[in-house]
């Protein structure tokens, strides 16, 4: 986690061991090894030589983040933070057309208090590890990425979406009769500027990739075919710069923002439990699902 890194020990261990490509020389770096893991949900593949790993969210139909999803997501996260071998994560989808589909509505519809807390806590602890991540990050965006995909992808430090006028990407919440929380509210902020975001978030916005591009909520359009490729090309870039120099940097820019949510986590998820319980939020749900349901017929 990046409020970590500004303690003396890790200052020292990180310029010790700089994980500056050009500089380091660690022999898991010259093995060129594969470390390969494979989950139900999620795969993730590290080439230590370029010390990239790409993360491919796998969960038809849409990657919406469940419980489970947003567990194996923050292990996996964890796994490439504490190895040193990794330095840059590409997020991206496998799945045609979605990136994802950002919370899963369902573990937010009748469920009891203690169950949403549980879910809440679990939101927040992928939120913390992403936009606090010591690695170099960047969203390879394929596809529509709605509320909770978006925040995810504004967690990146870096985002490439697909030029693609039917995907869009924003914090929609408000379409849905609920309200983004101050975290999501500060990342939208920090990322395209309060104006931009108080429109955003007001309306509920969802932008097609290339108003997203215009509004800075991604930073680069390409061919569909090509985002993944020029994640990799764009990465190299990024862990050309030495890791404690954009760490501490990174630190920096994002560390009041974490600080924010860490120390009103409990308040947070007690917040959520009971706006998203209240009859009248549970009917809107209801009402979003049914929508949903019926764009299909
Ligand atoms: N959660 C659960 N199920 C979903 C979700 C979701 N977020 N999104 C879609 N689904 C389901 C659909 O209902 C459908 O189910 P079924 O096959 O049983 O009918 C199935 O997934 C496939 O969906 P589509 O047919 O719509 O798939 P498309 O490929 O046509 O479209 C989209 C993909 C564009 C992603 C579309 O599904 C969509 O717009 N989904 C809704 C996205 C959305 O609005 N998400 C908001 C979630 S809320 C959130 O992330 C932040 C909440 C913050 C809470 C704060 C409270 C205080």
């Amino acid at each position: 986690m990046l409020n970590t890194i500004m303690s003396p020990s890790v200052l020292s261990q990180l310029s010790i061991h700089s994980r500056h490509g050009r500089v380091c020389v660690s022999p898991c770096f010259s093995l060129q090894q594969r470390n390969n893991s494979t989950s139900p949900k999620i795969k993730v593949d590290l080439d230590s030589s370029t010390g990239v790993a790409v993360l491919r969210m796998q969960s038809p139909p849409v990657n919406s983040l469940s419980l489970d999803f947003l567990t194996e997501f923050c292990i996996n996260l964890e796994k490439l933070e504490m190895d040193r071998s990794c330095r840059g994560l590409i997020i991206t989808s496998t799945l045609s057309k979605v990136f994802s589909a950002g919370l899963d509505i369902m573990e937010m519809y009748g469920k009891s208090p203690e169950r949403c807390g549980e879910f809440w806590k679990a939101v927040q602890e992928m939120w913390l590890k992403l936009y606090g991540s010591n690695m170099a990050t960047i969203a390879a965006i394929n596809g529509s990425s709605p509320a909770g995909g978006c925040l995810m992808s504004i967690g990146c430090d870096y985002r490439i979406m697909a030029d693609n006028p039917r995907y869009s990407i924003g914090l929609n919440e408000t379409q849905l009769g609920i309200v983004a929380p101050f975290w999501f509210k500060d990342t939208l902020v920090n990322t395209v500027g309060n104006r931009a975001a108080e429109l955003s978030l007001e309306l509920g916005l969802l932008y097609s990739a290339p108003d997203a591009l215009k509004i800075g909520l991604v930073d680069q359009l390409v061919p569909e075919d090509q985002v993944l490729s020029t994640a990799q090309d764009t990465m190299s870039k990024w862990l050309a710069v030495p890791d404690h120099a954009r760490q501490i940097t990174k630190s920096m820019m994002r560390k009041q923002t974490i600080d924010k949510l860490l120390s009103n986590r409990e308040a947070d998820i007690t917040n959520f439990v009971s706006f998203i319980t209240k009859d009248s939020i549970q009917r809107s749900l209801r009402m979003y699902l049914e929508m949903l349901k019926s764009r299909k017929a």
